[in-house]
């Protein structure tokens, strides 16, 4: 496998430089010049490429095996069989919630009875694999790594990925192909097996499915991802209890605009850098009647949802994924495993193409606009000064549209805008004024020079006359002032526990409360359905910026160092961003699944250098034999509940063979002891004591 550790190990082996051809080069990165300049390229003259949609595979369902019913080595053991390096044997299997029969955690499901089990609705393909890709016109074929829609044939696949789009309330299957396998055939830049693992980054969705770090797919084999699409539940306003099967969503808490990315661990970096990230959109009956209403742009006249595609992740909804690149001198992509501070490039690109340019017409668009870089925080505006009208933050559409000048987005941040070009000049820039030398974080927004233009549209037509959008508009509305609103905060009241975490520098590696990450041990074991809490992320200081991201839920950001947070980031959010020495307090609610669930710093080399937690929300046993209800909590003495991971129950030697885990104990003490990363430690120790540590 390709690893963080296996470089460490190979450069402390060698006395550095031995590294992974074809990833890591010496010698000069090639920079984006002031004139543009870039392997000859005059900026703004390649379109800006727009994602596909994901194709859901018709005619019924059609993965075989079908999700669930997958090859056995024995019905008693109940493992999944020897894998043969054939995807089709998926033998990481699918999250325990999607077997339950009708979904009673889905209350209003089915709404079709489509699938014979009343399990999904639809079902996707997706495929990881290398490629080649031209940054620029006349550049060189730069190997990337692509997830391509498993309908479309080998070598199609992009980056971004093709964009999902779901059904608030319409269960899917993914399966996911992992090809990054080390004797492939065609583009092999690291001649090494790379292990995946993806995140849907602010779903509320099975831990299964969730991209928890060693939850893998490993190379050339697949995995189902299972994804409800639903909200989280309801908390009971007397009991303050959400119930485990059954009950009602929480409709402010509606996923919209999502976003897969790698989430491996340690190569998140790695792997996000080099293309595996794509959008995945969810739309809901609010956002049809958005749509009719013209408050968000629509090609054709809505009515009906079958045509939701011609509004969701089409020609007037664009994702926007915003990366800055770094290349070596021979155009291939520069990644340096040693660098544990912060990718930073010198290059930007707009989903994969550099400083590209798009068409417009003098009307609304909506851009779900991503920073999908590692290390680098933007400040976005236009050139031209005007407003843009914030409909969404994150996941989650706003109760009411926010106008703003500029707004900020860390690393894996979303805004959801519309951009207005009615009166636009014939060109307006999206440009970046957040200056930002290192890793280490943003120094200042400069408003008046070496603004990073990413991006250059060309506006041409006549002015539409549909609404505008303005601040105030009513997108989710408010629950109780708004008519059919929809959006409630947590309350101070529903507070039953408050926790706090401190992410620190250590020894050139990172660090939260005093420890590194590891995926048996949970760092947080929460109740389930149980109140709110208040979680207390401190930044431990030295400048680094840490933007901090939990999992399965999203949290409403109550103060930062004190003072409430910029008004668009004062809803729903799955990150806040410290600043260095900063401190903030956000309310969250654990509902629905149980863990295990990542929370992390998003500057993603902290990330795999162990700026990671585990957040291990339990029901508690109760007496009820329910495979839900009865999972125990990742509290450092239970061990992982095959059930509920879907792992092969006791670390088998399957698992051991893939060398998927490694002592918890030998682990940590040797993160320890080796003070920067951990070049002495190996995949290979016996695992008898996974999870037992007391
Ligand atoms: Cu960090």
């Amino acid at each position: 496998m390709i690893s963080r550790r296996t470089m460490l190990q190979w450069a402390a082996a060698s006395g550095a430089g031995l590294l992974v051809p074809g990833v890591y080069r010496q010698g000069r990165a090639l920079a984006q010049t002031k004139s543009g300049l870039f392997f000859g390229y005059k900026p703004f003259t390649q379109p800006l490429f727009i994602p596909e949609v994901l194709t859901p595979l018709t005619g019924g369902f059609r993965l075989n095996p079908a999700p669930g019913a997958y090859p056995r080595d024995s019905v008693t053991s109940g493992r999944p069989r020897t894998p043969t390096r054939n995807c089709a044997d998926v033998t990481h299997g699918i999250a325990p919630e999607f077997g339950l029969g009708p979904p009673e955690w889905n209350s209003t499901y089915p709404k079709s009875g489509f699938s014979p089990g009343n399990t999904h609705e639809q079902e996707f393909e997706l495929v990881t694999e290398e490629t080649t890709h031209r940054f620029v016109p006349g550049g060189p074929d730069v190997p990337i790594f692509t997830y391509r829609d498993g309908t479309k044939p080998l070598g199609s696949g992009t980056t971004p990925g093709p964009t999902v789009v779901a059904k608030y309330l319409a269960p899917v299957v993914l399966r996911n192909c992992n090809q990054l396998t080390r004797n492939r055939s065609g583009v092999n830049s690291t001649n090494h097996d790379v292990e995946t693992s993806i995140h849907l980054h602010g779903s509320h969705g099975t831990a299964h499915a969730d991209g928890f770090p060693d939850f893998y797919v490993l190379a050339g084999e697949g995995r189902d991802y299972f994804y409800p699409n639903i909200a989280p539940k309801v908390t009971d306003p007397v009991t303050l209890i959400a119930p485990v099967r059954g009950g009602t969503f929480d409709t402010t808490w509606i996923p919209t605009t999502l976003w897969y990315h790698d989430h491996a661990m340690d190569i998140t970096g790695f792997n996000v850098s080099r293309g595996l990230a794509g959008f995945y959109l969810v739309f809901d009956d609010r956002q049809l009647e958005l749509a009719d209403r013209d408050v968000i742009p629509k090609t054709f006249n809505s009515g009906s949802t079958t045509l939701a595609r011609d509004i969701f992740g089409g020609p007037l909804d664009l994702g926007l994924a915003l990366q800055d690149q770094r290349f070596n001198a021979d155009g291939t992509l520069f990644y340096d495993f040693l660098d544990h501070n912060g990718r930073l490039g010198n290059v930007f690109t707009v989903n994969g193409v550099v400083q590209p340019t798009h068409k417009v017409e003098k009307r609304k668009y909506r851009f779900r606009i991503l920073n999908a870089s590692n290390a680098r925080i933007y400040e976005i505006r236009l050139s031209t000064r005007q407003k843009m009208c914030i409909i969404g933050t994150d996941s989650w559409l706003l109760p009411r549209a926010i106008e703003v000048e500029s707004f900020q987005l860390a690393q894996g941040q979303r805004h959801d805008v519309i951009i207005d070009f009615r009166d636009a000049p014939g060109e307006v820039f999206l440009e970046n004024i957040l200056v930002q030398t290192d890793g280490r974080g943003a120094d200042e927004v400069d408003p008046t020079k070496e603004r990073d233009q990413l991006l250059r549209f060309e506006v041409g037509g006549v002015n539409s006359s549909e609404p505008r959008c303005t601040d105030g508009t009513v997108i989710r509305g408010l629950a109780n002032s708004d008519p059919g609103g929809q959006f409630s905060f947590h309350r101070k009241e529903e507070i039953v526990a408050t926790r706090s975490f401190e992410f620190d520098r250590s020894n050139g590696a990172w660090m939260v409360n005093n420890r590194f990450f590891n995926p048996r041990r949970a760092d947080a074991t929460p109740v389930l359905g149980r109140g709110a809490e208040r979680w207390i992320f401190e930044n431990g200081g030295g400048g680094w910026w840490h933007p901090i991201h939990v999992h399965l839920e999203g949290f409403q950001i109550k103060t930062v160092n004190g003072r409430p947070p910029r008004r668009e980031r004062q809803f729903n959010s799955d990150l806040v961003a410290l600043e260095g020495g900063f401190t903030a307090e956000v309310f969250v609610k654990w509902r629905t699944f149980t863990g295990p669930y990542a929370f992390h710093c998003h500057a993603v080399e902290h990330e795999d250098m162990r700026m990671m937690g585990v957040n291990d929300p339990t029901p508690g046993a109760g007496g009820s034999t329910d495979p839900i209800v009865t999972h125990p909590p990742l509290d450092g003495v239970h061990r992982i509940d095959p059930n509920v991971s879907g792992v092969v129950p006791d670390c088998t030697e399957l698992e051991q063979e893939q060398r998927i885990y490694f002592d918890e104990v030998g682990d940590v003490q040797r993160v320890e002891d080796q003070g920067v990363g951990f070049p002495d430690c190996k995949f290979d120790l016996k695992l008898g004591n996974q999870g037992g540590k007391s």
